[in-house]
């Protein structure tokens, strides 16, 4: 997929609306992504590595917040010679639209559903394998407890649950360099002093980090058995659990 430069946070005055994964995302999301989340690539080489890990014959891998589909190619990447399912599942209509295309583009022999869905209201069963590749974060706080408990309950044993989160730290100190680092990868890549400040003021209250303990504690509460980061890069982490 050809994907045109982000330019979306370049010019404007006053507070910018709220962040969406509208049309206008979709046309720039791959670019626009790869310039913003330090390590994307390295998480996506990672995700296809543990689902060829975790493929189970006669079961399903789930990509809740699947954008274009880029963890659920490395999925179907992992897990090319198996008998395992996807689904992949988005609110957004654009990205649906332009993720159907592009899985069933690549794939198009591979056992594919892609849902235009609420990813709190999916129905999760049998799955080996659960990935939600930097979309927890835009779930409201009060309501991610209850979907990492219906993930644990339609893991099948020996099942385990990726997930990679733009982090904060207690310490405001060590917040504070980090948020200083990631802009400085913001820069290196591109991005203006202006696009970075307003793509964070657009993102307020959007997109609602957490820390790596608030993240252990609610999937050790919802029962997963081993629970520990795989990968971090500066505050962008991707933890592994398993049931
Ligand atoms: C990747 N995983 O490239 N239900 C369904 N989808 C949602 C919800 C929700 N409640 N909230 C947000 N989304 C991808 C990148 S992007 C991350 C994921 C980012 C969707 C939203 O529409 C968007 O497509 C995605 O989650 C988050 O590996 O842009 O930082």
């Amino acid at each position: 997929m050809v994907s045109g430069k982000d330019r979306l946070f370049e010019s404007g005055q006053g507070h910018p609306s709220p962040f969406e994964f509208n049309q206008a995302v979709v046309d720039v999301f791959p670019d626009m992504i790869e310039r913003s989340v330090p390590g994307y690539r390295e998480t996506l080489q990672g995700i296809s590595q543990m689902a060829a890990h975790f493929a189970r014959d006669g079961s399903c891998c789930f990509d809740l917040g699947c954008s274009l589909g880029a963890a659920s190619l490395a999925i179907l990447n992992g897990t090319r010679d198996r008998d395992v399912a996807l689904v992949a599942v988005d609110s957004s209509a654009a990205m649906v639209k332009s993720c159907e295309q592009v899985l069933h583009g690549e794939y198009p022999d591979s056992a594919v559903r892609v849902l235009l869905q609420d990813i709190r209201k999916v129905d999760i069963s049998n799955a080996c394998l659960v990935v939600m590749n930097y979309t927890l974060q835009f779930v409201p706080p009060a309501q991610r407890d209850e979907l990492i408990q219906r993930i644990y309950q339609g893991l099948v044993d020996g099942g385990a649950l990726i997930l990679s989160e733009k982090i904060r730290f207690t310490d405001p100190a060590l917040d504070q360099w980090m948020i200083e680092r990631h802009h400085q990868f913001k820069r290196a890549n591109g991005y203006s002093d202006l696009e970075i400040s307003r793509k964070r003021d657009a993102l307020e209250d959007v997109l609602v980090p957490e820390t790596l303990e608030d993240h252990t504690r609610r999937m050790g509460d919802a029962g997963f058995s081993m629970v520990s980061t795989w990968f971090q890069s500066l505050n962008f982490c991707s933890m592994i659990a398993i049931r």
